[in-house]
């Protein structure tokens, strides 16, 4: 159990870390980005999991200013890999953005504020998001997304095909990439619903224009099948869980 205490103390002390996994297009096995996922290195317990406390900082309120910071931090780090020569022109890096931080009237200013003279970080920043961000009215959720896409930012629909990512908002949402979530992917080997799933929400993402991510990938195996089925990339723990900054820029140096 996660107090909201100890979450309050964390955002004081700065106990959280970006960490970054990852993207692999599927055909040349090559780098297309990463994701930028939140880790906190508790005083006691170690590293915990964003899943046992993204849920109190989405309920506290805490999340608005440490989103505030995730961007500000993989900004950063974007512009020193870019500096280094080790960002090429088409990788991204995502930010999951939660619903609470979205949802805020100043959310849009906030990211142009960030943005403001870095020009090269057009096209190379990218948003994850799912359903829940839609304010209650889709016209003013797809308004804000458009004012984002014009600043440079794209938008990927995560978690797609589970309660938080829906159909009828790939069809509303101007998003840029579908991420099939890995809950389908687990499996796929050995059940045939979630492999005819898959091979399905990938060929729908194709005939969307869309580019399609395959989440979870963690073994051989899984690659050769979303691979048949026409997935454009992967993430999981097959290339590589979520790593730190230092260490990510070593793997993109290999990879250059
Ligand atoms: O990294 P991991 O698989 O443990 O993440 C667990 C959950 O926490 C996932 O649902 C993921 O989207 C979410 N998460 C990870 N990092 C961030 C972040 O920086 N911001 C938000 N809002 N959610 C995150
Ligand atoms: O909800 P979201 O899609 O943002 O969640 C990302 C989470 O998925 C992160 O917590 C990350 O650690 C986890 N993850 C990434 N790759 C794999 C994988 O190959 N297998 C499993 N089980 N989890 C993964
Ligand atoms: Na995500
Ligand atoms: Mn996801």
């Amino acid at each position: 159990l996660v107090l909201e205490g100890e979450l309050h103390r964390a955002v004081e002390e700065k106990q959280f870390e970006l960490m970054y996994q990852p993207k692999v297009d599927v055909q040349t096995g090559t780098l297309t980005g990463a994701e930028a996922l939140l880790r906190w290195h508790h005083p006691e317990r170690g590293l915990v999991s964003p899943a046992l406390f993204i849920g109190a900082l989405e309920s506290s309120g805490l999340i608005v200013d440490l989103g505030q910071w995730i961007l500000e931090e993989a900004c950063q780090k974007l512009t020193l890999w870019q500096k280094l020569g080790l960002w090429h022109t088409g990788m991204r890096l995502s930010v999951n953005i939660s619903p609470r931080q979205f949802r805020r009237t100043e959310f849009v200013d906030d990211v142009k504020t960030t943005l403001r003279n870095k020009p090269y970080l057009k096209g190379a920043l990218d948003m994850e998001i799912t359903e829940s961000v839609v304010i209650g009215n889709i016209d003013e959720t797809v308004s804000i997304m458009h004012e984002l896409c014009d600043a440079g930012l794209s938008f990927s629909l995560d978690d797609f095909g589970t309660g938080y990512s829906s159909i009828s908002y790939l069809k509303r949402l101007p998003v840029s990439t579908l991420k099939i979530d890995k809950s389908f992917v687990r499996d796929i080997r050995v059940d045939r619903n979630d492999k005819v799933l898959v091979e399905t929400m990938a060929s729908m993402g194709r005939h969307l224009g869309l580019t399609v991510v395959a989440e979870g990938v963690e073994e051989q195996e899984q690659l050769t099948l979303i691979k048949e089925f026409g997935c454009d990339e992967y993430q999981g723990f097959y290339f590589g869980q979520a790593i730190p900054a230092d260490d990510f820029a070593h793997v993109l140096k290999s990879s250059c």
